[in-house]
């Protein structure tokens, strides 16, 4: 969609009224999201205090259930409505996990906005293999999204309200869920809800625009990174370097009125370096457009550990 600023034609006021409204849904993704997870809200605080910054996301990422209609699809539908394109597919076997990652629309590129309105991020969309699990954690998923109706139709909606789709489940079924796929545990009590969002450091002004040095920042303030397979994840072209926090964690009232502490969401950073073919362009000359794309089986599959027991637990 246009983001002209003036425009009297019909089929522009009309896009400009879609984009408007589909930035509001962003918006209320990212307020769920940075009212539970105080460690994203004051990173993204502490980041952009830095040399008043504008953030850019790189990414936003959600888990679904792949059954019933509740998988990738329920979620993408919103943003291929509004513009956005789908890319590769990405394979994670050993997780019994697979992903798609959606481009944004080019007509985007809003410079001086940050976050929800600076240029939309790609979308990150991972959905659980439900079929190869075992047969009592199939059983827990399909209760909860036959129980759930036709909430899957609602995907976006669910996220944007911070509500799950389905009734909160017992303590021992997240627990069952847990022991075979700490994915599987986090859907189950965190629905559709944002898993995270990804600071775009390459579009940061200051020094913190090396994700090494902006990693270095985040443990100086006493944030604890994602450590599994080293802290920073590097593609093999070595052009896609990410790094994340642990996800925070917060009380969750379980059906059965146990009340235990369930991992949230956490950030991402995400620094895209310039493709080899565009290695004369000038400083000023590079756009997003020139620099690494898309994401990475090897990487992806570190950045989930995210909100695993693990890293949760982990010593700082
Ligand atoms: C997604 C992990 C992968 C990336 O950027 O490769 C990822 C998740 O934890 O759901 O975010
Ligand atoms: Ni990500």
């Amino acid at each position: 969609f246009s983001s002209t600023a003036i425009s009297s034609s019909k089929s522009d006021s009309q896009s400009q009224g879609s984009e408007s409204f589909f930035r509001d849904t962003l918006r209320s993704m990212e307020t769920v999201y940075l009212n539970r997870n105080p460690t994203a809200k004051s990173i993204l605080e502490l980041v952009s205090s830095v040399d008043d910054e504008q953030i850019c996301y790189d990414h936003l990422a959600f888990r679904t259930f792949g059954v019933n209609g509740y998988g990738i699809n329920s979620l993408a539908s919103l943003f291929l409505d509004y513009g956005y394109t789908q890319k590769e597919e990405l394979r994670f076997p050993a997780k019994k996990l697979k992903a798609l990652w959606f481009s944004p629309p080019n007509s985007s590129s809003q410079d001086g906005g940050s976050g929800v309105n600076g240029p939309l991020p790609r979308v990150f969309i991972s959905e659980l293999l439900v079929d190869q699990l075992s047969p009592r954690a199939q059983e827990i998923i399909r209760k909860y999204t036959k129980k759930s109706g036709s909430g899957n139709n609602y995907a976006a909606l669910a996220s944007a309200l911070g509500s799950l789709t389905w009734e909160k489940p017992l303590y021992s079924e997240f627990q069952q869920l847990a022991g075979e796929s700490e994915y599987a545990a986090w859907t189950l009590v965190n629905g559709y809800a944002l898993n995270h969002v990804t600071i775009s450091t390459h579009r940061l002004k200051s020094n913190l625009r090396n994700i090494k040095s902006l990693n270095e920042f985040i443990k100086k303030n006493g944030f604890k990174l994602n450590s599994d397979g080293g802290v920073l994840k590097v593609s093999p072209d070595g052009l896609l370097l990410q790094s994340s926090t642990v996800a925070d964690s917060m009380p969750f009232s379980f059906s059965d009125c146990v009340v235990e502490s369930v991992p949230c969401s956490y950030i991402e950073f995400a620094e895209r370096l310039v493709l080899p073919q565009y290695k004369n362009l000038s400083e000023s000359e590079i756009k997003e457009s020139h620099r690494r794309d898309g994401f990475e089986v090897g990487n992806a599959d570190k950045i989930f550990e995210s909100t695993s027991k693990e890293q949760l637990t982990r010593r700082a």
